[in-house]
């Protein structure tokens, strides 16, 4: 009897946290945030009467058989067992096809012409984020030409032209309302772009160039984290997003020409 009191009272009090809304996703900061968020709650609802009708049947039966006279022995139902297997499947899969469209536009379908372009490489454990200069085009990178101690982390070739207005900073930031393409790059292992408000959690892989798109909506200051345990250092591994008006975005820019 305590148990299945113990059972409701433990599913009680996780649905409560849910309902509360106190760890609740931060407010959405890119276009594409609402669409994600809408099918991030279709998918909790879901699963989240499913788990209380489960938990509830579970107490009952718990307290209707606590005594072992009324319990009798079963094989299984295979009729049973059919139809819960179809229907999880049949719901898993309607779920990864309503996310997969918002999914896939972000990343196979390029950014709007006119984005802004910028590259951004993920090394233990810091980020560095490039931007091709008033040229618009990125320089020639080298692998062998990579020095963080001579401060060309990127190993950007200092023979080619495109390369010498480049910026290279630890931080970024994005003009507001304007359509980004991202071009993500890992040195080392494999680390994680993550920006909460912008509902953007990327992976960096060493040897791609992963492209990723969004259109940020709302000016302030975001935090970068890394969502891929990518060694000792990971819990450091963060920078800063700082989506600013058309105008300071400039200014950010020029201030930090080479
Ligand atoms: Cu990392």
């Amino acid at each position: 009897m305590i148990l299945a009191l113990l059972i409701w009272a433990i599913t009680i009090i996780t649905m409560a946290l849910f309902v509360s809304g106190k760890w609740d996703f931060p407010f959405g900061a890119s276009s594409h945030a609402a669409t994600v968020d809408h099918q991030y709650y279709i998918t909790l609802v879901i699963c989240g009467v499913i788990f209380f009708l489960a938990q509830m049947a579970l107490g009952w039966v718990v307290l209707r058989y606590r005594d072992r006279g009324k319990a009798h022995y079963s094989h299984g139902n295979n009729k049973l067992e059919l139809l819960w297997t179809l229907a999880t499947a049949v719901l898993f899969i309607a779920l990864n096809v309503m996310g997969q469209r918002v999914w896939a536009d972000l990343r196979f379908q390029g950014a709007a012409p006119g984005a802004v372009q910028i590259e951004v490489y993920g090394q233990q454990f810091v980020w560095n984020i490039r931007y091709a200069g008033p040229d618009g085009k990125f320089g020639r990178t080298d692998a062998r030409l990579m020095s963080d101690s001579a401060g060309n982390p990127l190993g950007i070739d200092p023979a080619d032209p495109d390369g010498r207005d480049d910026v290279v900073v630890p931080t970024m930031a994005v003009p507001v309302n304007r359509p980004v393409q991202l071009l993500l790059h890992a040195k080392d292992v494999t680390h994680s772009f993550f920006v909460r408000e912008l509902r953007i959690k990327q992976d960096a892989v060493p040897g791609m160039a992963i492209p990723m798109h969004f259109t940020p909506t709302r000016i302030g200051n975001y935090e970068v984290a890394c969502a891929e345990l990518c060694g000792l250092g990971h819990y450091k591994m963060r920078s800063l997003l700082a989506v600013l008006s058309e105008e300071d975005y400039q200014k950010w820019l020029q201030e930090r020409a080479p």
